[in-house]
Order: structure tokens, then sequence, then C-alpha cells
């Protein structure tokens, strides 16, 4: 039965129908499936095969804008299932996605992982200037700001960050965690961000890590 859940759910996302896949992820987590895994394995490889498909011009941006509608639909129901641990705050991280850069699906699962982790997490939300980033973490006095980018034209503001961060003598205030799909260990280390995750788990980790927590 999960199999057949988490294959119909790589499906709805390719049909790109948005009231389908909220309505299969909610049947699916009351059928006690847990959210992060229907995510990691039924939605997000949907929305990774369309990426794929676009690449190949396979597909074109009206259905990738479907596909990406029916993704962001199941997200949300996914995101609001996933146990927020409001007890303890582990530290303060302001996130978002980078300027130029509207993709935010990602993004908001990293949220709701670390606001589940027990940080307490400002989400600034996409297309989002260095600028920004720097205000919000000094107002809430952030242990740790997160960058996401899914465009190789836009991970460049997270080389940005760094560079302003070190201009304005803050970068010993603020630990830095990058990630995307264009982004690796090779251009953390290249920038000089403290940490990269390859995924929403590895995000909290290595926040977790970053801080001693
Ligand atoms: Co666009 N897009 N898109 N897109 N899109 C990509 C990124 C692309 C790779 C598709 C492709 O060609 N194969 C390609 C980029 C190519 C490149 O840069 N080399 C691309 C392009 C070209 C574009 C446009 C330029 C298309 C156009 O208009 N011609 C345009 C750009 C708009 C802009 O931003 N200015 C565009 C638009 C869109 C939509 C609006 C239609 C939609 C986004 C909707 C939204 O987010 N609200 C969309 C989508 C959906 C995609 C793909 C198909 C899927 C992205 C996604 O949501 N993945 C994507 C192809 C792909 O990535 N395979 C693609 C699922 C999500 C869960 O994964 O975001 O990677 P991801 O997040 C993961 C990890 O990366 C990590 O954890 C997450 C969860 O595990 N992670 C972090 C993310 N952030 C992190 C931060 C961390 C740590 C981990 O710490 C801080």
């Amino acid at each position: 039965m999960k199999e057949f859940i988490l294959t119909e759910a790589k499906k709805v996302i390719r049909e790109g129908d948005k009231e389908k896949a909220a309505e299969l992820a909610r049947k699916a987590i009351e059928g006690g499936i847990p959210p992060a895994e229907l995510l990691e394995e039924g939605f997000v490889p949907g929305i990774t095969e369309v990426g794929r498909l676009f690449e190949n011009e396979e597909i074109f941006l009206p259905e990738l804008v479907m596909a990406a509608d029916a993704m962001k639909a199941a997200a949300e129901v996914c995101n609001e299932s996933i146990p927020k641990d409001e007890a303890v705050t582990k530290g303060v991280v302001v996130l978002g996605t980078v300027k130029g850069d509207i993709h935010d699906i990602g993004k908001s699962i990293v949220e709701s992982f670390l606001s589940a982790s027990g940080f307490e997490v400002h989400d600034l939300g996409r297309d989002v200037s260095t600028a920004a980033f720097i205000e919000k973490a000094q107002e809430v006095n952030a242990n740790v700001i997160a960058t996401s980018a899914l465009l190789t034209t836009t991970m460049g503001y997270q080389q940005e960050l760094e560079e302003t961060l070190k201009e304005k003598g803050l970068k010993e205030k603020f630990k830095t965690i990058i990630g995307g799909a264009p982004v690796n260990q090779k251009w953390a280390d290249q920038i000089g961000a403290d940490a990269y995750a390859e995924d929403a788990a590895g995000a909290a980790q290595k926040i977790s890590d970053l801080l001693g927590v």
C-alpha cells in the first residue's frame, strides 16, 4: 500500500494536479505515512523528475509551473503535519531564498525540519536581498543565517552575503549555512560559508553541529 501511495505521489506531481496532490498528502498522512517520508520518497522524486523532463525539453514552462503548484500544495500539507518543537529553542535562524530566486519549496521544507528540531526560525521567504538577511539577523539576534539558491545565476548572492558580513565585521557574529540544488560543499568552501547541507534533515544536523547543541 505504501509503495502504491509513493508512486501515486510522484504521478500527481508529474500531472500537475494540485487538488489531487493535497488530497493524497492528507490521506497518506492520515493512513500513517510520516510526512517527511512522504515528501522525500514520493513528492520530491516527482518534482525532480519534472525538472529532468523540463531540462530535456520534454515538457515546457506551463507544465513546470503546474507541477510546481501541485508540489507546493502537497508540501504545505506535509509541512503542517511535521510536529513543531516549541518547548525548547536551540538557536535562532534567519532563513530565505536569495535575491532573484523564487524557488521556495525546498526552503519551506528546510523551515519545517528546523522548527521540528527546536530552532526558532525567521523565514523571510524568497527573493531576499543580502541587506534584508543581515538586517533581520541583527534585529532578532540570530545565531545562523541560512540561504537557499536554486539557480546557478543566483548562487552568487550566497557569496555576496559572506563578503558583506566580512566587510561589516559581522562574520564572527553570525554562522552561515547554504543549500539548494546547484550548491555543494566545494562552493561553501570557496565562498567561506560555515556549512553546506544537501537536504532538510542535513540542514538541521549541520546547524546543531555549528552551534554545539
Ligand atoms: Co525552476 N529551475 N526555474 N522553477 N525549477 C530548476 C532549479 C532547474 C534546475 C530546472 C531544470 O532546468 N532542470 C533550472 C535551473 C538551471 C540552472 O540554474 N542551471 C530552473 C530554471 C531554469 C527556472 C527558470 C529560469 C525557468 C524559466 O523561467 N525559463 C525560472 C526561474 C525563476 C526564478 O527563480 N527567478 C524557474 C521557475 C520555476 C517555477 C516557478 C516554475 C518552480 C518553482 C516554484 C516554487 O518554488 N515556488 C520551479 C521548479 C519547481 C523547479 C524544479 C523542477 C524543482 C525545484 C524544487 O522545488 N525541488 C527545479 C529542478 C530541480 O531542482 N531538480 C528547477 C524540490 C525541492 C524539495 O528540492 O529545492 O532542491 P530543492 O530543496 C532541497 C535541497 O536542495 C535542500 O533541501 C531541500 C529539501 O530536501 N535545500 C537546502 C534547499 N535549500 C536548502 C538550504 C539549506 C540546506 C538545504 O540550508 C540553508
